[in-house]
């Protein structure tokens, strides 16, 4: 069987997971990395057990035995690469945020369309068996009509001073930070599992550290700091906001997002409620769905091929009892898009659960909304997206 090429650009703490997700696969085979230099790619390539390396992205692009590209490169760099990458025709997967901005958000959703190929950004926690369990329980009105959302996403790596990354810097990482990076993912979370669509947002932003001290290279995601000379840098960019959400069909929400809250790893909470009954999901107990009750008791459903529903059923691999966890719904991810991939990226073949370049501009414009919302003091703002 002739696998399919894959290319990944941009070497930092997520490509990784995305090698290692589509090698699980089993059709697809990685033919070359791209990082910042020669030398830097060769050292990862070595590192991640990449054949080929390349110190220009464009030389990756041009490969011949490449046909599907990841962009992991830092937000700045979303834009060229991946309109070079749609230029060359080649499929394509980015991570989030899609891009810095909705300007930059709405071109490369439109060249994506334009190009005709498979596009997918990496919105991964839809990839979650529970998480596609509890979508079709709304989406079937088993919950009743949805009028409350609510939850959170919190995280404690960049607690310490010492970590400044290019997810600080507003020329590299965008003028939000904790918003871009992990609030785009509770909101697209909210609408993929409530089937509704944030349509207002009120947001109050807090950056609890203002002074980071930087060490020169930029920290990956979830490292520890290392020793040495470091420079102060003034930071503006958010690391805690608190924010409110109406949805289109009059819903109301919540959520809290954070990088600096103590003992939170990378907790995201979301629950969606009807009359019918409340569903619960967090992320790091994600093999259990909590359903709540008004007129008998709780129930937590465990992750169970024989127990889901048949369109969850897809996404489990394992027996309950046997944990699944974060890189494998990332892999589901990887899963539904190499399968979209194999059937030519026409958008008639899109697997429902995935992730495209719409949902990833709609979620640049809906940080931007609650940028917005915070500048001027704390308003309502509508979120002002164009459906393509
Ligand atoms: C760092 O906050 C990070 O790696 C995010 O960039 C990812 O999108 C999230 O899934 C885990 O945390």
């Amino acid at each position: 069987m002739k696998k399919i090429g894959m290319g990944l650009i941009g070497p930092g703490f997520v490509a990784m997971h995305h090698i290692d997700a589509v090698r699980r696969l089993g059709d697809v085979d990685v033919v070359a990395i791209a990082g910042s230099s020669a030398e830097s790619s060769a050292r990862k390539a070595k590192e991640y057990k990449v054949d080929r390396s390349y110190g220009d992205y464009r030389a990756l692009i041009a490969d011949p035995d490449i046909q599907v590209i990841h962009n992991t490169t830092p937000n700045h760099l979303h834009l060229p690469v991946s309109l070079a990458v749609l230029e060359a025709g080649k499929h394509l997967i980015s991570d989030k945020p899609l891009a810095l901005n909705s300007k930059e958000g709405k071109t490369l959703r439109d060249a994506a369309l334009a190009a005709g190929v498979a596009h997918v950004v990496t919105f991964n926690y839809r990839g979650n068996p529970l998480v596609q369990q509890a979508r079709g329980m709304v989406a079937r009105g088993e919950a009743g009509n949805v009028n409350f959302v609510r939850g959170y996403y919190l995280q404690d790596w960049m607690t310490d001073p010492n970590v400044y990354s290019w997810r600080s810097d507003p020329a590299k990482g965008g003028v939000s930070s904790a918003l871009g990076d992990i609030g785009s993912h509770w909101c697209d979370l909210a609408e993929h599992v409530s089937g509704l669509k944030i349509v207002q947002v009120l947001a109050d932003l807090s950056t609890v550290i203002k002074t980071r001290y930087s060490a020169g290279a930029s920290a990956e995601a979830f490292s520890t700091t290392a020793a040495g000379e470091r420079t102060p840098v003034q930071v503006t960019a958010e690391d805690l906001a608190s924010v409110l959400v109406r949805f289109d069909n009059g819903s109301k929400g919540t959520f809290s997002v954070a990088q600096v809250m103590p003992g939170h790893k990378n907790d995201v909470e979301l629950e969606v409620s009807g009359l019918g009954f409340s569903l619960k999901w967090r992320q790091e107990e994600q093999n259990e769905l909590w359903i709540g009750h008004h007129d008998r008791p709780n129930q937590v459903m465990m992750k169970d091929p024989g127990l889901v529903s048949p369109d969850a059923r897809r996404y489990v691999h394992l027996p309950g009892g046997h944990q699944e966890s974060w890189a494998d719904a990332f892999k589901n991810l990887m899963m539904d898009a190499y399968a979209w991939i194999a059937e030519g990226g026409r958008p008639e073949d899109k697997p429902a659960m995935l992730p495209t370049f719409e949902d990833g501009y709609r979620s640049t414009c809906l940080v931007e909304a609650m940028l917005e919302s915070a500048a001027k003091g704390g308003v309502w703002q509508d979120v002002a997206y164009v459906a393509g």
